[in-house]
């Protein structure tokens, strides 16, 4: 149930709705529970259907588990259920129906590009942590302006992009400001960022994000993969700029102490032992 706190969380974000309280043990669809009964909400941003997000199901039946029209419905967590039209959460219950904040039926695809490089001194000397005595890695990490949140520049897999890019491209939106500066400046950042970017970068994790819109109906899932600048001078260099979802963006030392948004903090344990860096 660690996995699944997040997505249990009493309030919904962004509105005034409470989700129904679901203890540990109840978590697990295949514990049968006939009190259960959860309000539905979807938020009137994802009703209005901007692209981004499915119409409402009856008149739309859409093909899970199956890539539909560019959309990948299938999860990361094998085939999930459908019941009366509507997809069911794989991982169990949420306390709530229908999609919340979040566009599509079932697994809503996101990428999380994890920038690293390490913590140096003035001579250029890795910093070892006073406690573990490992090297300290450093990350890009944003604070998302819809919760306040320190995170990963993560973000929506667009229908059809492929993942390597949506992982480059949500990096310069969110951590670069690429949506708002000159044309001539997009295409320097975009050379700088490329060549780290289009290095094998470490495929941190794949699967399900216990994020704090998840419903029964909708969840995030995601793709983490770390780009690590050993040298120090390709990203290192670039000045980083908050832009779009983002409302500040920093480079912050990888320490289990340091809150994140989601299972981000997971997905950098996993960084950290990878490197072989301080956690
Ligand atoms: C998280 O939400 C993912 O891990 C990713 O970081 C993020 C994508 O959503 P938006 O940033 O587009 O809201 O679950
Ligand atoms: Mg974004
Ligand atoms: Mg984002």
């Amino acid at each position: 149930a660690a996995s699944f706190v997040k997505s249990r969380c009493s309030q919904y974000p962004g509105s005034k709705i409470k989700r129904f309280s679901v203890p540990d043990d109840k978590v697990d669809w295949s514990k049968s529970w006939p009190q259960y009964s959860p309000p539905s909400y979807t938020d009137p941003a994802v009703l209005k259907k901007p692209v981004w997000a499915d119409p409402e199901i009856g008149s739309f039946s859409p093909q899970f588990n199956t890539v539909d029209g560019g959309v990948d419905r299938t999860s990361f967590e094998g085939k999930y259920k459908v019941e009366s039209g509507k997809p069911i959460n794989p991982r169990g219950r949420t306390g709530l129906t229908g999609r919340g904040l979040l566009g599509r039926w079932g697994p809503n695809h996101a990428a999380d590009p994890i920038v690293t490089r390490w913590k140096i001194d003035a001579k250029g000397a890795k910093i070892l942590h006073s406690v573990s005595k490992r090297p300290i890695l450093q990350f890009v990490s944003i604070k998302r302006k819809d919760c306040g949140e320190w995170a990963i520049p993560g973000g929506m897999v667009d229908p059809g992009e492929q993942v390597s890019l949506t992982l480059q491209r949500e990096f310069s939106e969110e951590a670069l400001n690429s949506l708002s500066v000159p044309p001539t400046e997009k295409a320097k950042i975009h050379e700088r960022i490329s060549k780290l970017f289009t290095s094998a970068g470490f495929q941190v994790y794949k699967g399900y994000v216990d994020d704090p819109r998840n419903t029964d109906n909708a969840w995030m899932e995601t793709v983490a993969v770390n780009f690590h600048d050993d040298s120090g001078n390709s990203v290192s260099e670039l000045p980083l700029q908050a832009g779009d979802d983002a409302g500040q963006v920093k480079w912050v030392d990888v320490d289990s102490s340091f809150a994140l948004y989601a299972s981000h903090s997971h997905f950098l344990e996993l960084v950290s032992k990878e490197r072989k860096a301080h956690w």
